[in-house]
């Protein structure tokens, strides 16, 4: 027995040195966490790989080919049933957020839109095993080895430290896990124990990850009690400052001819920037610091917009009052999922219908536009939910 698997272990090594490149260089990372005080057990189990996953590294090479259009973006992030779902789970740990919020001075429809985003309030947590995902990309992929490596080791800690067991470790495959979605390296060191169980477990209890991104919040700089975003209205071919980092005070930005979205002028004086993402034809947003502390989360504002207009919608303030600059809107999730339906219908092979539009669904569209006689953009938006027959 003892020589047959030292020999199937020989002939992998002979047929392939890239297996037993990366085989050595997992040795070597249990090696480097049992130094850093991981027990065996706990890495014998956690790196019980032989081969990179290759799912998690083509997945770390893809390009976004597709550009998604703000609208889009912001059309299923905030539809309808993420603001109806939002409510109600916010009435459910209504405690929990309040807790959060008078403890660490964040707004709690801030903390549960952070929630909603990230992973439709704790339904979508990814399905990577992390110490599987995190040694490939370390061992087999060649770019931020060292950033992979450190957040491998941060994983393990968690472990071993006891505020999680290992099955818990599943999220997306570069290494954010739990109900709002933290990087090991960040659960390591700015996760509460907000049940006050003892355990920092942000996989299975809602408490411990709202205090815990309510935590993260105050430490990027929120500040108590402030804005962090509203809708304004832009004069008719404004060209004058943008941009998050510009900030100026509201009265400045009054000066400018910039009104709240209803018309009614801008007071006090805190300062904003301008954010116009669609240009000066569409909807404009003054952004507070409390916007960078959100931004910061994801770094993207794009991100940040859909945080804090979820938020807003969440609080009972209306949809956004200026119409984005297009003809073809984006589609709500529903719509989306009805989308593909229409499409499966149509005799398009696209797979089963997830509501997640991929390169296959964007195929389709394209072709399907093509035979509607339409432009082929491949992009799923309500001129060809219309004309497929969706309402
Ligand atoms: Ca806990």
């Amino acid at each position: 027995m003892r020589s047959t698997l030292l020999g199937a272990a020989l002939a992998v090594t002979l047929a392939s040195p890239a297996a037993a490149s990366f085989q050595s260089c997992v040795a070597g990372l249990k090696q480097e966490a049992a130094q850093q005080g991981v027990s065996r057990a706990i890495l014998d189990r956690a790196l019980d790989i032989s081969a990179p996953d290759e799912k998690v590294l083509r997945l770390s090479t893809v390009q976004p080919e597709f550009k998604t259009p703000i609208w889009d973006y912001l059309a299923f992030l905030v539809d309808e049933e993420r603001v109806t779902q939002g409510r109600a789970m916010m009435r459910r740990y209504d405690s929990i957020l309040r807790a959060a919020e008078r403890q660490f001075g964040v707004d709690r429809f801030v903390i549960a839109a952070v929630w909603g985003v990230e992973t439709d309030f704790g339904q979508e947590a990814g399905s990577s095993f992390l110490p599987h995902a995190l040694a490939t990309l370390t061992c087999a992929s060649n770019r931020r080895t060292s950033f992979w490596k450190g957040e491998l080791m941060a994983a393990l800690k968690l472990v071993q430290r006891g505020d999680l067991s290992l099955d818990k470790l599943y999220g997306s495959w570069a290494g954010a896990f739990g109900q709002t979605q933290f990087i090991p390296s960040t659960y390591q060191r700015l996760a509460v124990d907000f049940d006050g169980d003892g355990r920092r477990d942000l996989v299975s209890s809602v408490a411990d990850a709202l205090g815990s991104t309510a935590n993260y919040l105050k430490r990027a700089g929120w500040r108590q009690g402030e804005s962090w975003m509203f809708e304004v209205r832009v004069p008719a071919g404004y060209n004058g400052s943008t941009g998050r980092r510009n900030k100026a005070p509201l009265s400045t930005w009054a000066q400018r001819g910039i009104t709240r979205a209803d018309g009614s002028p801008l007071s006090g004086g805190a300062q904003a920037g301008l954010l116009l993402p669609a240009g000066p034809n569409g909807p404009g947003f003054l952004v507070f610091r409390n916007f960078d502390a959100i931004y910061s989360y994801n770094q993207a504002e794009s991100y940040a917009l859909a945080i804090s207009h979820l938020a807003d919608r969440m609080a009972g303030y209306p949809p956004l009052r200026t119409p984005w600059p297009t003809d073809d809107p984006g589609l709500s999730r529903a719509q989306r999922l009805q989308l593909q339906k229409l499409l499966i219908a149509q005799g398009y092979d696209i797979g089963e219908a997830d509501g997640k539009i991929g390169p296959a669904t964007r195929e389709a569209i394209a072709a399907a536009e093509q035979r509607l006689g339409m432009p082929p953009t491949g992009r799923a938006g309500n001129r060809i939910y219309r004309a497929l027959g969706g309402r």
